[in-house]
């Protein structure tokens, strides 16, 4: 699609990205050359391209707009995706990775050139703080998280060395918010790059590129792909830095996103911002009932006036997600015993799939953060997260109902 001027989100997640026009017979998206091109990008489920002589196969090596030679450095597939995600997020150009990790770690090793200090939000998803405090730190990378949701921490952490200001908004699973336009100027204060990871929100309720952020990462297996079909993530920013994340860092650690799960995800993006507007419509309803009831202590939805950014929210985010946090009053084993009497709403890690998901972010996704960082940044053991799905909200609370209704009082 040409001249995408001011499309509305849910015609540009259909759109953005096509390349198929009346004059493409005869190319990657119709390579048979027949008139009828194929309404979807072909799969194209290779490994390697092939070539008519050694000097064709030569140059796409020094030139390599000039032809396919390999997966792991590109494919058609891929780059129909990339396409895809680049208009959605307003960036210059992206990258997809095998998994949101792939695409996390690629963008660290990309911006961390000669190493360096990084200053990260404290609360993040769990892997990801692994990464840059066991892994990365090994590597002689050093990190100090802040409370981000103050401005006032991020700045006073830039030392000289600071080379990444590395963000989640909102922070799994605690919900919190961080002024990403405050955030993105600080990062360019101190040229140093800033990140964030935008999972949670997607781009339908925020573009962190237009607000001034550097680089936009995402696990695609989540909202964006939609069915919990596929592991895949995404790296957005300016060409220069994607292209070094693509030529030098995934070509060398390898975080290639198959063709398959690049299609899946294609299939999976056009229905996001109809899909989100239901998450949003659905959580909010639910947030605010699970706000009434006696078992539960408190709820974070960042759409609840009582969310401490509600303001933030209302300011950055248009629609605020399909993820709800609560604690309840009778702590691990009151959540413990949620779970088990839950029926309809589906007892699993991950999030954004089109079922509402349940999980006990203590016992199972943050369980490799150390006990004492949990409860240092608030993930308590008594906290339950939902991912809400698309299934009507009636059943999801009747659901809840029954289930809250059977813990002691
Ligand atoms: N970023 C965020 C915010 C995430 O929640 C996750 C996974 C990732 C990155 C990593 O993406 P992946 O490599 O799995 O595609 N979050 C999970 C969660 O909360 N439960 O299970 C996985």
């Amino acid at each position: 699609m040409k001249n995408k001027g001011n499309l509305g989100k849910s015609t540009e997640a259909i759109h953005a990205g096509e390349t198929v026009s009346k004059q493409t017979t005869g190319t990657l998206d119709n390579p048979s050359g027949k008139t009828g091109i194929p309404l979807l990008p072909p799969i194209y489920q290779n490994s390697t391209f092939s070539f008519q002589t050694a000097d064709e196969c030569a140059s796409a090596f020094i030139d390599e707009e000039s032809g396919y030679v390999y997966t792991r450095w590109g494919n058609p597939t891929q780059e129909a995706l990339e396409r895809k995600l680049a208009a959605l997020e307003a960036g210059e150009a992206a990258l997809a990775t095998a998994s949101g990790m792939g695409a996390i770690s690629t963008a660290l090793l990309t911006a961390l050139v000669d190493g360096g200090h990084v200053v990260a939000m404290d609360n993040l998803y769990s892997a990801t703080y692994n990464l840059l405090n066991d892994e990365l730190c090994r590597m002689g990378v050093e990190t100090t998280f802040v409370d981000a949701t103050d401005t006032n921490n991020v700045a006073n952490a830039i030392r000289p060395d600071t080379r990444v200001l590395y963000l989640e908004s909102p922070t799994n699973p605690l919900l919190k918010l961080i002024d990403l336009s405050a955030c993105a100027d600080i990062a360019k204060m101190h040229g140093i790059t800033s990140i964030i990871d935008n999972t949670f929100a997607t781009p339908c309720s925020q573009q962190p590129i237009t607000l001034g952020i550097d680089v936009v990462l995402h696990s695609m297996t989540k909202y964006l792909s939609g069915n919990g079909a596929v592991i895949a993530g995404a790296i957005v920013g300016n060409k220069e830095f994607i292209e070094r994340a693509q030529k030098v860092t995934l070509r060398n650690f390898g975080a290639a996103i198959s063709p398959f799960n690049a299609w899946l995800t294609l299939l999976g993006i056009p229905t996001l911002p109809l899909r989100f507007t239901r998450h949003c419509e659905n959580a909010l309803e639910i947030a605010s009932f699970l706000e009434t009831h006696p078992a539960v202590a408190w709820v974070r939805y960042p759409g609840l006036v009582s969310h401490p950014q509600h303001n933030l929210a209302k300011k950055q985010m248009d629609g605020y997600g399909g993820m709800i946090t609560i604690e309840l009053e009778g702590g691990s084993a009151a959540g413990e015993q949620l779970v088990n009497h839950l029926q309809l709403c589906t007892l699993a890690v991950s999030l954004g799939d089109v079922r509402t998901l349940v999980c006990h972010p203590a016992s199972t996704t943050h369980s490799h953060v150390p006990k004492d960082v949990r409860q240092k940044t608030g993930i308590t053991d008594g906290l339950v997260r939902f991912s809400i799905g698309l299934e009507d909200k009636e059943d999801i609370i009747a659901d809840l109902q029954q289930a809250l209704d059977k813990l002691p009082a």
